[in-house]
């Protein structure tokens, strides 16, 4: 469990887990990465019953990467420690597990988000529009990338050497996971209202561009590819129009900005003089009027 001054909760989540550890007779421990806790959470854990982990790097993924790397057993169920899940459900992750996936994720829009346990603009927008991205960029099936409940086997998890520090965290696990092909499969799972008395740690804008950002660093393919290929298109559209442009000015020279260089072709052109109009000294009066009897006047000079 990753915990930030969460007093108020873990003590009753670190129970719940070591409950469900007896009920299912599962040979495990419950363990608390703390990330500088100062509400008295670490002992609270302690107290409970857990192992607790000091982390010194802030963030939720500093904590979860420590955390996993301290446990001992061959599988991990990781959960918030804000008593919104419900950790008497490790045994249908253990399940799977056993099956033989590597990376069992909880889906909260399949067993249920209770009301008021997660924001309108996270529920409806963010997750729904991320993880979407993140299935189309991945190829991968899970519809709930943001979930706090997963389950996974620790060395193939670990082996995918996670990085980021913060809640993008929960991202990039599912991401990775799909791209080095592990088998990930989902079960149901349901959120409750957090259990604490102040604000979540998670914040709406900076922690959605943090997912974003790198889902999109991780898919140079729709980062650069894919909008790089669509623009041809217009950009393709373009050269025509200029094409006309150009010609419609050359066919009918008005004054010196018929001549302008147009692009950095005709910029070359121009100084190597293939398109300059000569200079060729002022006109002998007599041409002059020649041309203008030719067009029917007299010169009157
Ligand atoms: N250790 C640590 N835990 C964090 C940090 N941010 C969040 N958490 C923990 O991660 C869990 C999820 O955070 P929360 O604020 O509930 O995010 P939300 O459930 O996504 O809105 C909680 O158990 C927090 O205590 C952090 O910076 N460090
Ligand atoms: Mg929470």
């Amino acid at each position: 469990m990753p915990c930030l001054n969460e007093a108020a909760t873990v003590g009753d989540c670190v129970k719940q887990a070591r409950e469900a550890l007896a009920k299912y007779a599962i040979n495990g421990e419950v363990i608390v990465a703390d990330n500088g806790s100062t509400d008295g959470s670490r002992e609270l854990a302690a107290a409970a019953g857990a192992s607790v982990v000091a982390v010194p790097m802030r963030g939720y993924g500093s904590a979860l990467l420590t955390g996993i790397a301290s446990a001992r057993g061959e599988f991990v169920v990781m959960g918030d420690a804000d008593g919104s899940y419900d950790f008497m459900a490790i045994d249908v992750f253990l399940a799977k597990l056993r099956e033989g996936y590597d990376l069992v994720m909880g889906n909260r829009f399949k067993g249920g988000v209770a009301e008021g346990a997660m924001p309108f603009l996270h529920r409806y927008l963010g997750n729904p529009v991320l993880s979407f991205l993140g299935r189309l960029f991945f190829s991968s099936e899970v519809g709930d990338f943001h979930s706090g409940l997963r389950g996974f086997r620790r060395s193939p998890i670990l082996a995918l050497d996670l990085r980021t520090t913060g809640m993008e965290f929960a991202s990039e696990m599912v991401v990775k996971a799909s791209v080095e092909g592990l088998r990930i499969a989902e079960v149901p799972v349901t959120l409750s209202p957090d259990k604490r008395n102040r604000p979540p740690h998670l914040r709406t804008w900076r922690d959605g561009w943090r997912h974003l950002r790198f889902l999109l660093l991780y898919s140079p393919r729709w980062l650069f590819l894919f909008p790089g290929a669509l623009l041809m298109v217009p950009g393709g559209d373009l050269r025509p129009l200029h094409q006309d442009v150009r010609d419609q000015r050359r066919s009918a020279p008005r004054g010196p900005a018929a001549h302008a260089p147009l692009s950095l072709c005709d910029a070359r052109d121009w100084h190597r003089g293939r398109d300059r109009p000569r200079y060729r000294g002022p006109r002998a009066r007599g041409d002059g009027d020649r041309d203008l009897a030719d067009a029917g006047l007299r010169a009157d000079r």
